[in-house]
């Protein structure tokens, strides 16, 4: 049994449909889904506002490797592209693997660069602390607090994207 904390984003077409295709896409994995709130773009300013929201989901077997899959699986079923030459710009769906716990409920801590956990820019952004704070008040992020303090920090509007 593992859980993972999972960030959905859209800013390009049916946005709500795009986050609702991937909460679909996660099917009875999901435990609890935060609401969905429009964000302005962080990154390059220069690009639709978002909707986001967190989900945190679970499943006997996936490891983080599984839930990376599960991630881009998703963005690919939404028709995302990908341009090589703005890796911060607008997309239908991003699926971003914020955290994930092992069997044990340990956090499970990585610097591999494919997928580095924590996700290592989770903790300046509102868009992402602001709904898991909704769905877990108590959370921590590992190495760097609770969230309620980094949400505080974190301001809602400019800061690197990904
Ligand atoms: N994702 C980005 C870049 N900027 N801004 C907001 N508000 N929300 C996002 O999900 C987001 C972003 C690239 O992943
Ligand atoms: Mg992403
Ligand atoms: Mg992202």
């Amino acid at each position: 049994m593992t859980r993972a904390l999972l960030s959905l984003g859209s800013n390009l077409g049916d946005r709500s449909a795009y986050l609702k295709g991937a909460l679909d896409g996660l099917g009875d994995s999901v435990v609890v889904v935060s609401g969905i709130s429009e964000t302005p773009p962080w990154g390059d300013a220069d690009q639709p506002a978002y909707l986001n929201a967190v989900v945190l989901v679970t499943d006997p077997a996936a490891d983080p490797r599984a839930w990376l899959d599960r991630a881009r699986a998703l963005e690919t079923a939404a028709e995302r592209v990908r341009d090589p030459e703005r890796r911060f710009g607008p997309r239908t769906l991003d699926v971003d693997v914020i955290m994930v716990w092992d069997a044990d409920g340990t956090p499970v801590i990585s610097d591999d660069p494919e997928l580095t956990l924590p996700h290592p820019r989770a903790h300046v952004r509102a868009f992402v602390l602001e709904p898991w704070l909704e769905i877990q008040p108590d959370a921590t992020l590992p190495g760097r607090g609770p969230v309620a303090d980094l949400r505080k920090a974190a301001d809602g509007g400019s800061g690197a994207g990904g």
